[in-house]
């Protein structure tokens, strides 16, 4: 269960943030409904969330996930594989350490976003990207090994973030697109595949019993509510300009 989670407001400058979608420029107050949308989607799912003030210098910082990976006993701050992102990472530890007693580093040469790590139960999935790097995914490992969790590195060939492409919505049930449905790393879970058309749908966040999903998608929207789940849609369109989707817009704990 979650009770808080660490947002931060689209800046100004978000509209130039990285992109390989070809989607077009994100429309900036469009962004900031969104935003706030998505901070009451979390609130009715019963989780605070503390939105951290808009950083003009860094483009991508509203896709916070990136910048650490949480856990109840340690929360990792990222090193950012993305040169232009790297030091988005500081805001968040000020924001962390009010919370976190014990706080551990990704430290160079290893790089590592927030994105690539999906949490199931006990065990860690850790995505070797373009972002992440073996040596990044091996000190998160070692760090969520020493403190009694589950980790192994797994590989991705075609999206940005590990989490770009399946979401763990608890009951040892993955949402997966694309290499995820079938990936051999993955056979212990029950699969709710994601058509190649609604990819994006894939990026889905369980929050306290609910998921949480990028509106638009009706397929998969029914998969998930047929295996069980209530759904609640958020429409995340100008965020998905930039890559990103619905996890990246906060860090859950
Ligand atoms: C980037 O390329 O870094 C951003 N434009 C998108 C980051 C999305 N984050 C995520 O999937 N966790």
């Amino acid at each position: 269960m979650f009770s808080r989670a660490l947002l931060k407001k689209p800046c100004r400058n978000f509209v130039h943030g990285l992109s390989t979608a070809g989607l077009g420029l994100p429309d900036y107050e469009k962004a900031l409904l969104q935003h706030a949308a998505y901070a009451d989607a979390l609130r009715s799912c019963g989780v605070e969330p503390t939105i951290l003030a808009a950083d003009e210098h860094y483009p991508d910082s509203v896709f916070i996930e990136d910048t650490a990976v949480l856990s109840e006993k340690v929360a990792v701050i990222a090193r950012p594989g993305a040169s232009s992102r790297r030091g988005e990472e500081i805001a968040t530890i000020e924001a962390l350490a009010a919370v976190y007693d014990r706080m551990e580093y990704i430290v160079a040469p290893g790089t590592l976003d927030g994105g690539d790590v999906l949490r199931a139960g006990r065990q860690f999935f850790i995505g070797i990207s373009a972002r992440t790097n073996e040596a990044g995914g091996s000190q998160l490992a070692a760090i969520l090994t020493r403190n009694g969790y589950d980790a192994v590195l797994v590989s991705l060939r075609h999206v940005l973030h590990l989490k770009t492409g399946v979401a763990y919505l608890e009951n040892n049930r993955l949402l997966a697109s694309g290499e995820f449905i079938a990936h051999p790393q993955l056979g212990q879970f029950q699969i709710i595949p994601v058509a190649h058309e609604e990819a994006c749908a894939a990026n889905a966040l369980w929050i306290n019993g609910r998921v949480l999903m990028a509106s638009g998608f009706a397929a998969t929207k029914n998969a998930i509510e047929n295996a069980g789940y209530e759904t609640m849609a958020v429409d995340v369109s100008e965020f998905r300009r930039l890559d990103g989707g619905l996890s990246c817009l906060s860090l859950r704990f």
